[in-house]
């Protein structure tokens, strides 16, 4: 700053007052922060899928380029959300800063960036997948907010840096009175979003729970055979049946949908005889059966662990399809979530008499909200992006040519079946054992077709083969596990699984896209 051009300062003529750079970034922070925080109050009591921050968040995977988000599924797995709204965070706030410091003197260049922010989740909101006109009602607020709030603080802020010009000027007294004012509204409008963004959360997070379901009914037909001798846990194997919290996590929701049993209906609809319409306790009053089905995401690499296996009890797919009478030369369903996600399902492996359901309970316990509630549907045997649909409420019979789902038109494939995969879990990559006899033990899948055989190679020697768990049913996955004697020094352990149908696994790894990984999963460890 050339501070020759600067008029000298006189009690006439003093320079236009100028906030300090600190002041100023903490000001344009804080508008931001109010307008987010009024956002979340607003759409928890609105709307919650309204929420300006989680819609910029939404709009940002509804745009995020494949390959990114693949990557950022390999780096962050599970916790890709979590990576995803920090990162925004960070980006918010610096920008905030950046914008503090450009309005020292003048609130010009914040008003147009807290505008244009609040423009930017007006759009992501409206161009959400279930956009409401209540909808708008949130981003609003917090665009009004947010302008209210920075004015408030940047004239209060103002005003100090220049009553203390005057005191440095000679005129004592005002100073002090306009610093406290300043700290009262910039700590009030801290304080407000604070409460208001808290308070937002707490309301959202509180709604809808699979608590207030009570005890699940039971399953038609006789009780489910006992599972003995089905995993290989001491020797490092999951456990057969994943619990609820260690089940795996994927979808496009930041802020899971919480829906009450109360509201919740299911239409299904299109090429169909009979329209019908479900509500919750007509649902639950069905014949419901239960099985266990391993669920796995397309997106799994080979050696991944987006793959989990439960019981599931629920409502027979092909008993609600005949129900509703499919017409002649519907090929597919698809089906619809309350967050606006769908999928395609041919409508093959929904009828031919494998436990294809509409699930309303996972493990004898209702759905979690992360995995569904209060309805999702389960297929053996299909990836879950072709099948999977949690926070159902919409199921449309139709062609192929009919519907183009959200994953396909990201340039996944079209019909989804699960690969044959195996995988190894004990040693894991990289790991030490001590040289002699070891365990080798892992999983592998083959969902509604079994699994046959799997076996094992230690450098490049012969295929050793593996000892096969009991097998419940050809929809879960099936644990194995090799003894094998490793000499000191590095070694490389390599599986692969041959299926019912006597397909083996080829040994090529071939990333996710576009439709599923395959290849055989390798570790490298060290024997010492
Ligand atoms: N509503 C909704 N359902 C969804 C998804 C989603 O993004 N939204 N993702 C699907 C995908 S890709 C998978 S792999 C499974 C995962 O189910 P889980 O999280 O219960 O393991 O859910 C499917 N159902
Ligand atoms: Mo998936």
């Amino acid at each position: 700053m050339a501070i020759t051009t600067e008029p000298a300062p006189t009690a006439s003529r003093r320079p236009p007052p100028r906030i300090g750079g600190g002041i100023a970034a903490i000001a344009a922070v804080l508008a931001v922060a109010a307008a987010l925080g009024v956002g979340e109050l607003v759409a928890a009591l609105v709307s919650p899928a309204s929420s300006p921050f989680l819609a910029v968040g939404q709009a940002a995977i509804r745009l995020t380029p494949e390959w990114l988000k693949e990557f950022a599924i390999a780096q962050f797995g599970v916790y890709d959300k979590v990576a995803l709204l920090t990162g925004m965070t960070a980006a918010i706030v610096v920008v905030a800063i950046l914008t503090g410091l450009a309005s020292r003197r003048d609130e010009r260049p914040g008003l147009v960036v807290v505008a244009a922010m609040g423009v930017l989740a007006l759009v992501a909101v409206v161009t959400g997948p279930t956009f409401a006109p209540l909808d708008l009602i949130a981003p609003f607020a917090a665009l009004l907010v947010g302008i209210a709030a920075w004015f408030a603080v940047h004239r209060t802020a103002l005003a100090a840096a220049g009553a203390s010009a005057d005191v440095a000027g000679g005129q004592a007294g005002a100073g002090g009175t306009a610093r406290r004012r300043l700290l009262l509204t910039a700590g009030g409008v801290a304080v407000g979003a604070g409460v208001a963004g808290v308070a937002g959360r707490f309301l959202v997070t509180g709604a809808g729970s699979p608590s207030s379901v009570g005890p699940l009914p039971t399953a038609a037909g006789p009780p489910p055979p006992p599972l003995v001798g089905v995993d290989y846990v001491a020797a490092g194997t999951p456990t057969w049946l994943t619990q609820a919290a260690d089940f795996y996590r994927i979808d496009t929701a930041l802020s899971v949908p919480r829906l009450s049993t109360s509201s919740w209906s299911l239409r299904v609809h299109g090429m169909v005889n009979r329209e019908l319409t479900l509500t919750w306790d007509q649902l639950r009053s069905r014949r419901l059966v239960e099985a266990p089905v391993t669920l796995t995401c397309v997106s799994n690499e080979v050696g991944g662990n987006l793959v989990s296996n439960a019981r599931w009890l629920g409502v027979p797919m092909a008993e609600l399809l005949a129900e509703v009478g499919v017409q002649p030369g519907a090929e597919q369903i698809a089906s619809t979530s309350s967050d606006g996600w769908n999928c395609n399902t041919p409508l093959g492996p929904l009828t031919d008499g494998r436990p294809a359901m509409l699930a309303i309970g996972l493990n004898g316990q209702p759905l979690p909200v992360e995995h569904g509630f209060p309805v999702r549907m389960v297929v053996p045997g299909l990836y879950g992006y072709v099948s999977a649909c949690k926070w159902i409420t919409d199921i449309e019979v139709t062609t192929f040519a009919g519907f183009t789902s959200y994953w396909e038109q990201r340039g996944w494939a079209q019909q989804g079946p699960i690969k044959t995969q195996s995988r190894i879990d004990v040693p894991r990559r990289d790991a030490s054992v001590p040289a002699g006899p070891t365990m080798v033990a892992g999983v592998a899948w083959a969902q509604h077709t079994g699994i046959d055989a799997v076996e094992v190679r230690v450098d490049r020697g012969p295929w050793q083969r593996a000892e096969l768990a009991a097998e419940p049913t050809v929809d879960s996955w099936r644990m194995w596990k090799l003894p094998v004697t490793l000499s000191p020094g590095g070694h490389e352990l390599v599986v692969r699984a041959t299926d019912r149908s006597g397909y083996t696994q080829t040994p090529q790894v071939v990333p996710p896209i576009p439709d599923g990984a395959s290849g055989w999963h390798t570790v490298a460890v060290t024997a010492v």
